[in-house]
């Protein structure tokens, strides 16, 4: 497949590169990139500025692929949820982590206002605000984790798209010197994401790095990256349980507030304090990690909502169900679902590498999105299920 027609905003293409620089990250974007003129294609700038999150995509040729891809299907899903619901039928006690905390919150039935009249940014249609009805669902309380990912792997040998495909998409700011050596590649529009041969999810940075380092430098109680919407649903599906759809995400990252942009109210900083793994500092050059982490951060690492859940902005990006559309009316919806059919999956919360100045979308209403086949080192899920399990 050529570069493709239908891409949206930012026409973005890889850059095959002749060379890059990469050795100082002090270096602006624009000075990364060394680019034959004869491959090279301009973003359009119609999106402003971004975090380039949602220039992730697989398809048009943006990663090499080698042997043989195996793209997943329902019938994986369901593979995993047969095995799963035979393993769980006598489980009747709500599961608990190892401080004991549920790992699952009741979300309420009720109505919520959806979107905002006043978008952040206008062009990922998160307006206009209009009135959704939805039913009681448990939410997990936190990002699946590595270990709770690494438990699914080992249950059922499943393999991750990543590691089908044998590359990912890496945040150039994380790579190790000899791991950026070897990258001939970057996105046009967001040179800072690189896709590094070997990144997955159990070694987020490439070969070189490792959830499992150090008992010092573990991961394991991270959120797991590098999923794409395929693996996320296998997972969920697994566990017997599904992604939320937008709407229902969006609800409950509210955590009961009306109108507000954050889970837990207007300021970004109540008290001074922090309360979600974002970026500080001038992205992408430089991140002060002022609330303590440059990268991801344990689950719950940050206060909760109102409904108990923690990380639903910051840290990692959370797939949705949900197919993506800007197109949006004011007519009051009940459990919406999004659209029939799409390209991109919706995707919601942020991540670690969101800043105001370039990705301002760790608000509840904001939004973006990702083919499903898409993963990246900010990028990882959460379940819902209409039953506590
Ligand atoms: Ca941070
Ligand atoms: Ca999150």
């Amino acid at each position: 497949m050529g570069i493709s027609a239908r891409m949206p905003c930012w026409a973005f293409v890889i850059l095959y590169l002749n060379s890059i620089d990469l050795a100082s990250s002090d270096t602006s974007a624009d000075e990364l990139v060394t680019v034959p003129k004869t491959e090279t294609l301009v973003p359009s700038d119609s999106e402003g500025s971004s975090c380039g999150c949602h220039s992730l995509k697989r398809e048009g040729g943006v990663l090499s692929l080698e042997g043989e891809t195996v793209p997943l299907s329902e019938e994986a899903a369901v593979k995993y949820s047969k095995r799963a619901n035979d393993e769980r039928e006598n489980d009747q006690e709500p599961k608990q982590d190892v401080n004991g905390i549920d790992e699952m919150v009741l979300i309420p039935a009720g109505e919520f206002l959806m979107g905002t009249n006043n978008p952040g940014i206008p062009q990922d249609g998160e307006g206009p605000q209009r009135r959704v009805h939805l039913k009681q669902f448990f939410m997990d309380v936190h990002e699946v984790s590595n270990q709770d990912f690494q438990t699914f792997v080992n249950a059922t040998g499943y393999v991750t798209e990543a590691e089908k495909f044998g590359d990912s998409f890496v945040f150039e700011g994380l790579l190790s010197e000899p791991v950026k050596s070897q990258i001939t590649q970057a996105v046009a529009a967001a040179p800072w994401w690189l896709p590094v041969r070997g990144a997955n999810w159990r070694h987020p940075e490439g070969p070189d790095s490792s959830i499992e380092d150090s008992p010092l430098l573990s991961r394991m109680d991270h959120p797991v990256l590098h999923v794409s919407w395929s693996d996320a649903t296998a997972y969920c599906t697994w566990a017997g349980k599904r992604l939320p759809t937008e709407a229902e995400w969006e609800y409950a990252c509210r955590g009961g507030l009306k109108d507000r942009l954050y889970p837990w109210g207007n300021k970004l900083y109540p008290k001074g304090q922090h309360y979600a793994n974002l970026w500080q500092g001038e992205f992408p050059s430089h991140n002060t990690g002022e609330d303590g982490y440059i990268r991801t951060s344990p689950v719950m690492s940050f206060p909760a909502n109102g409904y108990g859940l923690y990380d639903m902005v910051g840290n990692a990006w959370e797939w949705t169900s949900d197919w993506w559309t800007v197109h949006h009316t004011t007519d009051e919806l009940h459990n919406p679902k999004g659209p029939a059919t799409g390209q991109d999956r919706v995707k919601k919360g942020g991540s670690y590498m969101c800043h105001k100045s370039y990705c301002y979308r760790y608000r509840c209403a904001a939004r973006s999105q990702n083919t499903p086949d898409s993963s990246s080192s900010n990028l990882g899920f959460r379940c819902v299920s209409q039953k506590r399990l």
